[in-house]
């Protein structure tokens, strides 16, 4: 039987409405599987979903303390690129996206992937010079990226303002066409449903107390608000909280976790054809099929797992976006909203095997973690089944804190991380 339904997903929807039922059943979890995957996010519902279709282990239940796409999932500004410098990085973020362009299909659950394209606008020598090299590098792993002129970058986002009076004048920007967005709630609720199809058990508002460990050191199951549930092998794949769930298992991980902001204007028709980040501005933007303008903003200066941010940061952010389109001076902006993202110290994820036998660790995104959803879902579906690297992870491992061999994407946002 499977424990997710249709149900779970309205009751949580609409859970503020006053004839709604007070108690609604929850799933009750079994006492033991063979997988358990901490983080009901599209992480963690996505290597669900591809260790049941691509591995056949569905004796699989995915926890979480909340509801599902309730974390990072839904609380992203859902950009989708995978420009990166790094051989690495290009790899596993153009894995990603060939895997965005058919998840729709794959599915059967329009997640509303848009290759609009992504704009990275430079205002600076500096930035010139490093996206020409970024173009370069990903030219030569196959990534797409092309310069533009600003009156190129103009043509290609009319809103754009190019006056060489700007503070910031717009010297040019790299294009990946194929980036885009997608519908970040439709992504966990699409694979939410694939994965229960094929026997996966979501378990809601069950939260992690500890992850046990047998006498000889391996996972025994997890400590939950629901009672110890045993498990042959444990996935953690809980953003902003990797570093908690871990320590509980006696596992350090290199993390810090921050707020990382985001708003949204009123909505007003299509105006705004692409993504557009400057990193020199410190902001990005895109607008939604509702029509709001989507803004990120960097991440807070001090770690904290609030989920939430600060004042002085957003008036910032609104500030650089008006700088750069004087069109949207007189916008309204409707709410704002943080998540918490887990940084490493090069900036680049964990995703592999741990010290641990049977404990498995998908975390340290930072602001990559959307867009690699599917990616980082699938090598990590192949790293549990096997208990092995996929090739595409093999460089994301724990193991790189101490040998030194980092992945240093210190630049690759477009925001402070
Ligand atoms: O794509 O660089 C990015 C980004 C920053 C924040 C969210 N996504």
């Amino acid at each position: 039987m499977t424990r997710f339904n249709a149900f779970s997903l309205i009751k949580n929807t609409l859970s503020g409405h006053k004839n709604w039922p007070e108690q609604w059943p929850e799933s009750q979890p079994k006492s033991e599987y063979d997988v358990i995957i901490i983080g009901a996010g599209g992480h963690g519902l996505g290597a669900a979903y591809y260790l049941a279709k691509e591995h056949g282990i569905t004796n699989i239940a995915v926890i979480d303390k909340g509801w599902l796409g309730g974390g990072n999932t839904g609380r992203n500004t859902t950009i989708i690129r995978s420009n990166y410098l790094y051989d690495e990085s290009a790899r596993i973020y153009d894995h990603a996206l060939d895997l965005w362009e058919g998840l729709s299909q794959d599915l059967n659950y329009n997640v509303m992937y848009s290759n609009r394209g992504v704009l990275m606008l430079a205002h600076t020598v500096h930035d010139v010079q490093s996206f020409k090299r970024h173009i370069h590098a990903n030219r030569l792993n196959g990534v797409d990226n092309q310069w533009l002129t600003p009156e190129e970058a103009k043509e290609f986002c009319p809103p754009l303002s190019i006056s060489p009076n700007a503070r910031y004048p717009v010297m040019g920007a790299a294009l990946q066409k194929r980036a885009g967005t997608a519908r970040h709630d439709a992504v966990a609720w699409g694979y939410a449903r694939a994965a229960a199809a094929r026997g996966v058990e979501i378990i809601e508002n069950c939260a992690v107390n500890a992850i046990r460990r047998n006498p000889d050191g391996s996972v025994a199951g997890v400590d939950t608000s629901k009672g110890f549930i045993k498990a042959k092998k444990i996935a953690v794949s809980a953003a902003g909280n990797s570093s908690v769930v871990m320590d509980t298992a006696h596992v350090r991980m290199p993390l810090e976790s921050y707020p990382l902001q985001a708003l949204i204007s009123e909505p007003v028709k299509p105006i705004f054809p692409c993504v557009v980040m400057s990193n020199a501005v410190h902001a990005y933007i895109s607008q939604s099929d509702k029509g709001e303008l989507v803004i990120g903003s960097g991440t807070d200066q001090y770690t904290s797992y609030s989920q939430r941010g600060g004042l002085p940061l957003i008036e910032h952010t609104v500030a650089a976006i008006t700088e750069i389109f004087p069109i949207f001076n007189r916008m309204r902006m409707l709410r704002k909203w943080g998540g918490t993202v887990d940084v490493t110290p090069d900036r680049s994820a964990i995703l592999g095997k741990t010290p641990v036998k049977g404990l498995y660790v998908n975390c340290g995104w930072g602001t990559g973690g959307f867009k690699a959803t599917p990616g980082a879902a699938h090598t990590l579906a192949w790293t549990v089944a096997k208990d092995e690297p996929h090739p595409i992870n093999a460089p994301f491992n724990l193991e790189r804190f101490r040998s030194g061999r980092l992945i240093d994407e210190a630049a690759a946002a477009a925001v402070a991380h």
